[in-house]
């Protein structure tokens, strides 16, 4: 049997790809990034925040030379995974404006986690490569699992153009897939990379960011976000107390958000039902249970529930602080009637005791929220004669009516 050449082997893996679920897939060369200039500009305006991983030297030299990471590479596969689950969801609870109830969670992490969805289809991607020709093919699965650039690769080899919002859009599919690479000690054909751009003078997604974290784009056309005022930063990867600032746009949202992909037009229109690997089990979860269940629980029980799940990241301590953001927001917005008013200050009660200062700070911070009920002040007052903590304290001070 002769063996497949370089365009052969593309057009066949990207069948395979797509049959494994993979509907988006391109092929580049490991060449040096084109864009360490404005990864180093956006590094030194400090808009990655607490992300030091982003900023560690060795890391920074190896995104610059994506082929550190497999030094054997010789083509990179870079694969899409759709997750547009619950396409219409934001129109049915709310969660464009916060005024819900319910607990939002960011569609790509309401089913499983795509850290460990990715890689395990890729391993049959390369195993399926070995099939094919003949020999064994080395290769190294990455998802988010080194520093690489992900998404400028992914425009080199033809997914998508980079959106106002920052993220890679496919002018069939809109942008709600996440990016899996194969690097593999093979030759296969490039595809055609991204070269057109297609916001045009839309600007939907920067005038809805409840943060402001949209910053446009800059003189050369790359898209800015800076990350410290993104809900997604704040909900996920910041560690200590969200500052009060961002608490009231945060809304409802306790893990991620996704409005800047769900007021853009490619997606209204494109976005399709994505793979049920991303699927929530369950239905939308009130913010109050969704507190009162994780207060009932330890670290570690948290982390054994959610170990499939995106949502063990932030740990126990980080859901709850977003879950009691989320609470003080709804409580504030809307009038709800006593039963549901007696659950939430059970629910704050139990957390201003919680062994986390984190917890009963951002706890002190949700009755503060609930002016109108007299009772939370007489809780807040409680727990100020016999809390010790200097950031728990400052926040019941702050949250407490002026005298
Ligand atoms: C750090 C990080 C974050 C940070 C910072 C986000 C950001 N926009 O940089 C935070 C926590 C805020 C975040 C949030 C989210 N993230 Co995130 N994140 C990452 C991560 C780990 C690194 C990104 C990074 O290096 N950022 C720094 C900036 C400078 O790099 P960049 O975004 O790649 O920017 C490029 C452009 O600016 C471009 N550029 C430079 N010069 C020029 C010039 C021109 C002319 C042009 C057009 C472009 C251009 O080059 C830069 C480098 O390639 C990547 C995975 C990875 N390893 O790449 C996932 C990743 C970007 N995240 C992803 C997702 C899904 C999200 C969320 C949607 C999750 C959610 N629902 O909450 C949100 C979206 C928020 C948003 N609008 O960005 C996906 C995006 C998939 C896609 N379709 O684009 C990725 C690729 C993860 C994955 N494996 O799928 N994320
Ligand atoms: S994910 Fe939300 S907070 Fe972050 S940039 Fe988009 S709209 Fe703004
Ligand atoms: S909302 Fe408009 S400006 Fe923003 S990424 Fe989509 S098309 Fe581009």
């Amino acid at each position: 049997m002769n063996e497949p050449s370089p365009a052969q082997l593309t057009e066949a893996l990207r069948g395979e790809a797509e049959r494994l679920g993979f509907t988006l897939c391109g092929v580049v060369r490991p060449q040096p990034s084109e864009h360490m200039a404005f990864y180093d500009a956006w590094l030194e305006s400090d808009y990655h925040g607490e992300m030091a991983y982003l900023a560690r030297d060795d890391a920074r030299q190896r995104r610059s030379e994506p082929a550190t990471s497999f030094p054997r590479a010789r083509s990179i596969v870079v694969v899409g995974h759709e997750y547009g689950n619950q396409l219409h969801r934001s129109a049915q609870d709310g969660s464009r404006d916060g005024q819900s109830g319910n607990a939002v969670i960011a569609r790509y992490a309401g089913g499983n986690d795509y850290h460990s969805v990715i890689p395990k289809r890729l391993q049959r991607l390369l195993a399926w490569l070995d099939e094919e020709t003949g020999r064994e093919v080395r290769g190294r699965v990455l998802v988010d699992t080194a520093p690489v650039l992900e998404r400028e690769l992914a425009r080199r080899a033809g997914v998508g153009w980079f959106g106002r919002n920052t993220m890679l859009i496919h002018p069939e599919r809109g942008s709600y897939f996440l990016l899996g690479l194969l690097m593999v000690d093979l030759e296969l054909e490039p595809t055609e990379p991204f070269s057109l751009e297609h916001c045009g003078t839309c600007r939907a997604c920067l005038d809805a960011c409840p943060t402001g974290a949209l910053l446009g784009r800059d003189e050369v056309g790359a898209p800015v976000i800076d990350a410290r005022r993104c809900i997604s930063y704040l909900t996920i990867e910041l560690k200590g107390p969200i500052p009060a600032e961002y608490r009231a746009a945060i809304g409802n949202r306790v893990f991620g958000c996704d409005i800047c992909q769900e007021v853009c037009p490619w997606n209204e229109r494109f976005a399709r039902e994505g793979d049920p690997a991303y699927a929530p089990d369950e239905p939308a979860e009130s913010l109050i249970d969704f507190a009162a269940r994780l207060l009932d629980m330890s670290e570690k029980g948290f982390q054994r529930a959610y170990a499939q799940s995106p949502l063990a990241r932030p740990r126990r301590k980080g859901m709850l602080r977003n879950l009691l953001v989320g609470i003080g927001n709804a409580f504030r917005a809307e009038a709800f009637d006593s039963e549901m008013e007696l659950e939430a200050l059970t629910v704050l009660q139990t957390a201003l005791s919680d062994a986390q200062p984190l917890v009963r700070g951002h706890a002190a911070w949700a009755l503060g929220q609930m002016a109108g009920v007299s009772s939370s002040t007489a809780l807040l007052r409680a727990r100020q004669s016999v809390e010790s903590d200097p950031y728990v304290l400052e926040e019941i001070h702050r949250a407490m009516p002026a005298d």
